[in-house]
């Protein structure tokens, strides 16, 4: 199984829906495909409902990440809006011993990997140099240099190889990071060591202001083959599809026929950051026919035709998702805010004069200050 393109939509341009597979169409009604389906059909009712769950607690989590930007209590935040099928849905089918290296996007990749509440948060007030350990959720921390997490995984996969263990490293990334010389170097050396890393990139129409479009003329998840590695694009709106070919991804690399590549077609409905906005360079018609699309409404229309969520059971998430908001919320607020100059204490294990240095200097600066405050 690998994309392939027809001959109708190269003539086309890039598809933008057309051949992304699928198994839950936008109204949420069941559509077949015979690759995806036995990847998926072990999947019990408090399962799909577990993924609808955290898709909710990610929307909620998320626009709580926008507000305490907004209330100064953040100095960034990246949404996810639109983007939970994705992130949830290959995160559901990780083991626990598998490694993440994430993007300052993937809010729904820290939940489904156990995230505290105050995980999602610190990193975007300044308060720790990463925002978790990394070692606990098996999550790197989230990269700002784009794609550069890329070529960790597949040196981390190279190592689980060496040592033996069937643990997968997984980069997620957005279709600009696909123009970066790192994701494309580290899909080299992934390929010709049939390295255990999976390459998720959400492919969300945008690079801040560059519609996707301009980097890729030949869609994103078509390049991989060249490089040897089997690829497929699936609806990054369809949770399922997004199960189904992340178990795909992951068993091909557990057996040792190393990496593979998912482009999952989304749509990034908020601004890129809370420093951008996006009205001065995107339609709103576009936003809309995306909204049209939407992947929790999606998973919700299905499992209410399925009988497995009615309004009782929809009033339970909400309320678990405000729950965790103000979880996120009071961690965010109740932070211990540390001394601008220690930010110089954990650059090396050991002393080392340059960074004291640094240090005695900054420390000077911020002496100079003194008494402002009561001016
Ligand atoms: C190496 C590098 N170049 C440029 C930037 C500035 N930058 C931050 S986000 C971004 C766009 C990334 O777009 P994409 O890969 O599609 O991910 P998305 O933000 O859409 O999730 C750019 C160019 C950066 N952080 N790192
Ligand atoms: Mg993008």
């Amino acid at each position: 199984m690998t994309y392939t393109q027809t001959q109708d939509s190269v003539t086309a341009g890039v598809p933008d829906e057309g051949d992304t597979r699928r198994v839950l169409e936008p109204d949420g009604s069941r559509v077949p495909d015979a690759e995806l389906d036995p990847w998926i059909a072990d999947l019990s009712p408090h399962e799909l409902r577990a993924l609808h769950r955290d898709m909710v607690l990610t929307r909620r989590l998320d626009a709580e990440g926008v507000a305490l930007q907004r209330q100064g209590q953040l100095a960034l935040w990246a949404p996810c809006r639109g983007q939970e099928a994705v992130q949830v849905g290959t995160a559901h089918a990780l083991a626990v011993g598998d490694f993440v290296f994430p993007s300052y996007r993937e809010h729904g990749v820290l939940l489904g990997r156990g995230a505290q509440p105050a995980d999602y948060v610190l990193a975007w007030r300044g308060e720790e140099h990463s925002a978790y350990d990394h070692r606990t959720i098996n999550v790197a921390p989230p990269q700002i240099i784009i794609g550069a997490q890329s070529l960790h995984a597949t040196g981390w996969a190279m190592g689980a190889q060496r040592d033996g263990s069937t643990d997968v490293a997984v980069a997620y990334y957005g279709d600009g990071a696909t123009s970066q010389g790192d994701v494309n170097e580290a899909m080299v050396f992934a390929s010709s060591f049939r390295a255990p890393v999976v390459f998720v990139c959400s492919n969300n129409h945008w690079a801040i202001s560059e519609p996707v479009t301009v980097q890729a003329k030949y869609p994103i998840a078509g390049r991989a083959p060249g490089f040897g590695i089997p690829s497929l694009r699936i609806d990054g709106n369809d949770a399922l599809a997004c199960v189904a070919a992340m178990r795909w991804a992951l068993d091909r690399a557990r057996r040792g026929e190393g990496p593979s590549f998912l482009e999952a077609v989304t749509y990034r409905m908020g601004p890129h950051t809370t420093s951008d906005d996006p009205t001065r360079y995107r339609d709103a018609a576009e936003v809309e026919a995306w909204a049209q699309r939407d992947p929790i409404a999606r998973l919700e229309a299905y499992l209410r035709a399925e009988g497995m969520l009615d309004d009782s059971g929809m009033a339970e998430v909400a309320r678990a998702a405000d729950a965790l908001a103000a979880e996120v919320r009071a961690a965010c607020i109740g932070a211990t805010t540390r001394a601008p100059e220690t930010m110089f204490d954990h650059v090396y294990a050991e002393p080392h004069g340059g960074v004291e240095r640094q240090k005695a200097e900054y420390t000077a600066y911020l002496a100079g200050f003194e008494g402002e405050a009561a001016r």
